[in-house]
């Protein structure tokens, strides 16, 4: 089979506790290649943007407010089924229920921030693939 990609953020409660390598080491071991990735501080424009799908939700606001309270790690991965492979690895949004083994279980402080973000289908990765890179950024 193809390897597809998907889009992944690690958000501001895990780069404030230096877990970028640690997470990024459970996204290769899941099978999962880096083969883009910058370091950037979202701005507000960008947050509200890229969270738009979630504008009439209650958590909305803060969810911006977190997301651009620190710097966030950008990747697009690469592998088999990547999409659904990377959201085995994160596990359940809320880490209270995440299974035994996923980053989101080891390393996620609560429902909001937790530590994660990857693209839900297909469709969606190229979306937030192209919000955050250009396509020399990308190196497969
Ligand atoms: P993500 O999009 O970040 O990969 O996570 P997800 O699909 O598991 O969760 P989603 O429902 O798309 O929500 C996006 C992000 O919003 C925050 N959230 N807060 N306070 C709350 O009840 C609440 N619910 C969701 C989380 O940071 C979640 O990842
Ligand atoms: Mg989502």
């Amino acid at each position: 089979m193809a390897a597809t990609r998907t889009f992944s953020i690690i958000k501001p409660d895990a780069t404030r506790r230096n877990l970028t390598g640690a997470i990024t080491k459970k996204l290769e071991d899941a099978g999962l290649r880096v083969v883009a990735s910058k370091r950037i501080r979202m701005t507000r424009d960008q947050a509200e943007g890229f969270y738009g799908v979630h504008r009439e939700r209650p958590f909305f606001n803060d969810l911006c407010t977190f997301m651009t309270s620190g710097p966030v790690v950008v990747q697009v991965l690469e592998g088999e089924n990547a999409v659904l492979r990377n959201r085995e690895v994160m596990g359940a949004t809320n880490p209270a229920q995440a299974d035994e083994g996923t980053i989101r279980k080891e390393f996620a402080e609560s429902i909001e921030a937790n530590s994660v973000h990857g693209s839900d289908s297909d469709e969606n990765a190229q979306i937030e693939i192209d919000f955050f890179f250009k396509p020399e950024e990308i190196v497969g």
